[in-house]
């Protein structure tokens, strides 16, 4: 694959970096960052773990065997790793009624209610994915770990999100640098069954199809202070969005205390603010509200350079080009 082919087979005469126009072309879309490999980061808790690195490995391999349409292969929980869900599915229980935002609430409600969330097993990406395509139309595909952002972000204007199915080392529950399912399940999936917040994580993907690589580092960096590490405002309080908050008990307490700065959601701004994923953020980003967020963000997409509009066809699963005049 050449990132730069020209789009003629859509009648677009400039150059933009190719991009998945089906969702079965999603594919080609797991591209892995690698910092974070057990196998290569000293620092990585599961680096002097042999039995952890098979097990990553063995998950891995599921992943990137993967192909669209397939039901996503169920994975037989260790003891060790049920313990570490349990502990951090126990905190997020204690903490999410309190500081968690409303939309988050009610779709952990709607989880345990159909038996998804208890705390004895973890739940398989295939019933998550079934789950939020009643809600919202989202579904799941299994990802190796930490994907590159063009992938990642092209995924979403699918609907689709691209879920690691590993599970953090067992001497480190309550703080990864990197995603883990437990991230996935008890960080991102609550909120992709909320349409207002899916419709936004779809419109950050949509915007990403054949941006330029600036534009993907802005974007991912938007990406970065709202889905990930966002708040917002509820009846006059702070209330966590983000889902790095709320699959990691330390820095959700640590991102509503006076240990940081929070300043207004306001996308330019946010887009060329310099962040790091190893520790607790030292800024967070509060929004007014996820249609709040939404218009501004729209606005300021509205300012890209794409010569071309994309829609999403959910029929067809196509991604329709319209060229902007
Ligand atoms: N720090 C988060 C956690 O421990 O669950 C993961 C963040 C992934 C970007
Ligand atoms: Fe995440």
């Amino acid at each position: 694959f050449s990132s730069m082919n020209l789009m003629a087979e859509n009648n677009i005469s400039v150059k933009a970096p190719w991009f998945p126009k089906h969702a079965s072309e999603l594919d080609n879309c797991n591209h892995l960052m690698t910092k974070y490999e057990p196998d290569l980061d000293m620092n990585h808790p599961g680096f002097a773990d042999k039995v952890y690195r098979q097990r990553r490995k063995e998950i891995a391999e599921i992943a990137f065997a993967f192909k669209y349409g397939d039901p996503i292969p169920h994975i037989n929980y260790t003891e060790v790793e049920v313990k570490t869900w349990r502990s951090v599915f126990r905190t997020v229980q204690d903490l999410a009624p309190k500081h968690a935002c409303a939309e988050y609430r009610a779709a952990f409600q709607m989880l345990q209610d159909e038996k998804i969330f208890v705390d004895h097993r973890l739940p398989q990406l295939q019933e998550m994915s079934d789950f939020l395509r009643k809600n919202t139309g989202f579904t799941l595909r299994p990802a190796a770990g930490l994907l590159t952002a063009r992938d990642f972000l092209a995924s979403l204007a699918f609907r689709i999100f691209q879920s690691t199915q590993y599970v953090r080392h067992v001497n480190s529950p309550f703080h990864t640098p990197e995603p883990d399912t437990i991230h996935e399940l008890l960080g991102h999936m609550p909120l992709l069954a909320d349409p207002s917040f899916a419709q936004f994580s779809q419109e950050i993907g949509l915007a990403s199809l054949g941006a330029s690589d600036e534009e993907i580092e802005k974007l991912s960096t938007v990406y970065w202070f709202t889905v990930e590490f966002g708040l917002c405002k509820e009846h006059g309080q702070v209330k966590a969005y983000g889902a790095g908050l709320l699959s990691a008990y330390g820095e959700l307490l640590h991102a509503i205390s006076d240990k940081c700065e929070h300043r207004p959601f306001e996308p330019a701004a946010t887009a060329v603010q310099p962040y790091q994923d190893q520790e607790y953020q030292p800024i967070y980003y509060v929004a007014e509200s996820f249609e709040d967020a939404k218009d501004k963000f729209r606005r300021w997409v509205s300012t890209m350079s794409r010569p071309f509009e994309v829609r999403f066809n959910p029929h067809t699963e196509r991604v329709e080009i319209l060229d902007s005049v």
